[in-house]
């Protein structure tokens, strides 16, 4: 298993994009969406099968199955949405956790050592606290409003990602929520290493083309 020191995981935050069924347009499959976003240069993928109508079961682990393999084809790390043993299941390079989930350091005992933990943290001391239990990077949002998260907190701009910049706090932050090419450079000049994106690569008419404007904005912020 690759070690991941902190530059790596920063490189890899750069394009995040996440995805579960629900997320692609009813045409589009996701193994497809996923090869194009690869092809327009996303940098680390997380399968997120959550929200109505999500897969379980069986039909959720051989989907991971699936957008793991076309991941490991390419050299793009695979991290698993909050479920612990479809991480596992799935040999995930790594898990992402919220509020609502175990911390941190109970997490990477339960996946085991070499594996990213990443958590969302909605405030200083959310981010202080998922800091000291170990956390490999953190999610901040969200900034901008959102349609693909039913419980997502208040939109806050990009007041998090400044506020943790002049406290000293340096651990690998990516942005999340309601990001595109118009305001992605704004989330990097805030602070953050990366983007990490759902719709506006889900469900453009071409993933490809979105995720190569995308990360096309986040190098030239
Ligand atoms: N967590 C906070 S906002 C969000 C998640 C999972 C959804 C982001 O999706 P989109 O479509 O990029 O706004
Ligand atoms: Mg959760």
């Amino acid at each position: 298993m690759p070690t991941w020191n902190e530059e790596a995981i920063r490189r890899a935050l750069k394009l995040y994009f996440i995805m579960g069924s629900v997320n692609c347009r009813s045409a589009a499959a996701p193994a497809e969406v996923l090869r194009e976003a690869i092809r327009g240069g996303i940098t680390l993928f997380q399968y997120r099968e959550k929200g109505a109508g999500a897969l379980t079961g069986e039909a959720m682990l051989a989907l991971g199955a699936e957008l793991r393999d076309i991941c490991r084809a390419s050299g793009i790390p695979f991290i698993v949405n909050d479920d612990i043993e479809l991480a596992i299941a799935l040999d995930a390079d790594g898990i992402h956790i919220g509020q609502d989930d175990a911390p941190a350091d109970e997490i990477r005992r339960r996946v085991g050592e070499g594996r990213i933990v990443g958590v969302s943290a909605h405030t200083i001391e959310e981010a202080r606290k998922a800091i000291a239990d170990g956390a490999d990077y953190l999610g901040i949002g969200p900034i901008y409003p959102t349609s693909s998260k039913d419980d997502a907190k208040p939109v806050q701009g990009t007041r998090l990602l400044e506020k943790l910049a002049a406290n000293g706090i340096r651990i690998p932050l990516v942005g999340i929520g309601g990001i595109t090419t118009a305001n992605a450079g704004e989330v990097m000049r805030g602070g953050a290493d990366g983007i990490s994106i759902i719709s506006a690569i889900a469900a453009a008419g071409s993933p490809a083309e979105a995720a190569h404007e995308l990360l096309a904005a986040v190098q030239r912020p």
